[in-house]
């Protein structure tokens, strides 16, 4: 009797030892979480003599295979050869099409990714690193059995645009962390970073043909600080570096508000007076008349406060459109992607009839320059281009104007999207203005039921952006972004049928060891146990 009890015990701890060891692929904690997914049993084994096998050709196979092998050198300690020859990991490139797609097979004896795109097996690539313990983060050798569980899983996304948006205008970011934020971005199957390039607290963006925008706009920032921008060598450098890992950049110069920086850089472009020479520093700009000749104009104060809606261009000023088309020129130059975004957000100091003018007209030269402009909700109160983008982040009415057009949208929405929204009254940063988002609101809801007459074919995809008042550094870019970045993630790329908040509440905590290792500063929502 007595032994017979030890005997069970013994069982059960092995099973327990082998359960822990090895859990099954769907317990392995992937987010997004995959359209398909079938277990096996037992799990594949990397070892010192493992290597990584290319097959099909194309440019950048051997540079997506040293990809992988530089993720899983360092915790391994192994060599991990990357070779047309051998290996057990192989990665079959079988096309050259923009598929997103990919099969993933993992047997006791090999992995196999396979995709007919480059993307699609980046994307295999980002699953197989997820599948590793948490530990295949550190960057220094780890004793650990680099075990993963076998099975199969076929995946492919719900959307073709799932996007973040760093606002590096009112606190300015550096390359580096820009970068940063690509490579978080992409290990959950991000595809576009939009950057917020120009506000009224400062230009971000060199453009040789008006030199004083990084001059005087790059100035400063929120608070005052130094502030910076973009050489057009750097950011043709981060449009590289986020292509790599199958990103595109998506440039946006906010306009007709949000323009301060500008008007505080080239006194021409703000409305003058129409009066003889003068002394006009005391006028109030808005009672100002916009109409030609303009004489005496000044240029404005550089703004270092968050306040929002009270500046604008002079849509009446036709070097308003000659300085349009220079940056839409320039900028366009150094963009591979197809969106050029122009702003067009809570210009509350321009006439409506101006803004509808000036936004029109600015859709003509975005698409002169060959790009499809994307804009935030309010353009759809001008006419549309075809096949240019209204970004929903606040108006429903201005969403449905949108799609009345038959234009799509790229949802937004501030009250679940925003990643500057405070968690809750007590977050250290961040607004409120929209609503308190803890995780489970950012998970807990689906882009094609937010609002009635928005529906799955009106939807291009969705975005999560960071507006940085309150963010000045990695620290707090970690601390508002994840884990929220991870659920939007999901709700871009998978299913709603293969979606749970309880599935991801544990599977979110898995990551949380893998932000832990490698320093990132998570916010811990007391809705996970991590
Ligand atoms: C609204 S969203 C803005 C931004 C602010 C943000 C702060 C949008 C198109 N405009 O100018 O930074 O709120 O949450």
């Amino acid at each position: 009797m007595k032994k017979i009890t030890w005997l069970s015990m013994l069982i059960l701890a092995l099973g327990l030892g082998s359960c822990q060891k090895s859990p099954k692929l769907s317990q392995a904690g992937l987010i997004p979480i995959p359209n398909q997914l079938t277990d096996g049993s037992g799990s594949f084994e990397l070892t010192a003599d493992s290597g990584i096998k290319l097959s099909g050709s194309g440019e950048n196979l051997t540079r997506l295979g040293e990809m992988l092998a530089e993720k899983l050198r360092p915790a391994t300690g192994f060599t991990l050869p990357v070779s047309f020859d051998a290996g057990q990991i192989e990665l079959a490139l079988t096309g050259n099409d923009n598929s997103e797609a990919y099969d993933l097979a993992i047997t006791e004896t090999g992995v196999k990714i396979s995709s007919s795109g480059e993307a699609g097996l980046f994307y295999g690539i980002q699953t197989l690193i997820q599948l590793f313990p948490a530990e295949i983060a550190n960057q220094s050798v780890q004793q650990v059995s680099w075990t993963i569980p076998q099975g199969t899983i076929a995946d492919s996304p719900e959307y073709g645009y799932r996007g973040s948006m760093l606002d590096v205008a009112r606190h300015f970011i550096a390359i580096e962390d820009v970068k940063y934020y690509i490579d978080q971005m992409a290990a959950y199957k991000l595809n576009y970073l939009h950057l917020h390039l120009s506000d009224d607290q400062g230009w971000r963006i060199e453009i040789k043909s008006w030199p004083k925008l990084t001059e005087i706009g790059g100035s400063t920032q929120v608070g005052g600080g130094a502030g910076g921008f973009y050489t057009q060598e750097e950011y043709k450098d981060l449009v590289a570096y986020a292509a790599e890992r199958y990103i595109t950049l998506v440039p946006e110069i906010d306009m007709p508000g949000h323009t301060n920086s500008a008007l505080a850089s080239y006194a021409e472009l703000n409305p003058g007076v129409n009066l003889p020479d003068g002394d006009f520093s005391t006028v109030n700009k808005q009672e100002l008349d916009y109409e030609m000749p303009v004489k005496n104009p000044q240029a404005s104060e550089l703004y270092t406060g968050i306040e929002v809606g009270w500046s604008t261009f002079s849509p009446k000023l036709e070097l308003t459109y000659a300085f349009v088309d220079s940056v839409v020129r320039e900028i366009s130059e150094l963009t591979p992607g197809p969106y050029f975004h122009i702003g067009g957000d809570e210009s509350h100091v321009t006439e409506k009839d101006d803004y509808i003018y000036f936004v029109e007209r600015v859709q003509d030269i975005v698409a002169k320059y060959g790009k499809t402009s994307i804009g935030w909700d309010e353009i759809a109160t001008a006419k549309l281009l075809p096949g240019n983008v209204a970004q929903f982040w606040a108006k429903e009415e201005n969403a449905k104007l949108a799609i009345d057009q038959g234009n799509q949208i790229l949802m937004s929405p501030a009250r679940k999207m925003y990643l500057d929204m405070q968690y809750d009254s007590t977050s250290r940063i961040g607004l409120h203005w929209a609503a308190y988002i803890e995780l489970d609101s950012a998970y807990l809801w689906d882009p094609t039921e937010y609002a009635p007459g928005i529906g799955r074919e009106n939807i291009l995809g969705l975005e999560a952006p960071l507006w940085t008042e309150t963010v000045t550094n990695r620290a707090d870019i970690d601390y508002l972004v994840f884990p929220r970045l991870s659920a939007l993630a999901e709700i871009a790329w998978s299913s709603k049928s293969n979606r749970s908040w309880e599935s991801y509440q544990s599977r979110v905590a898995t990551h949380g060891k893998r932000w832990d290792i490698q320093g990132v500063g998570f916010y811990k929502s007391p809705k996970v146990s991590w």
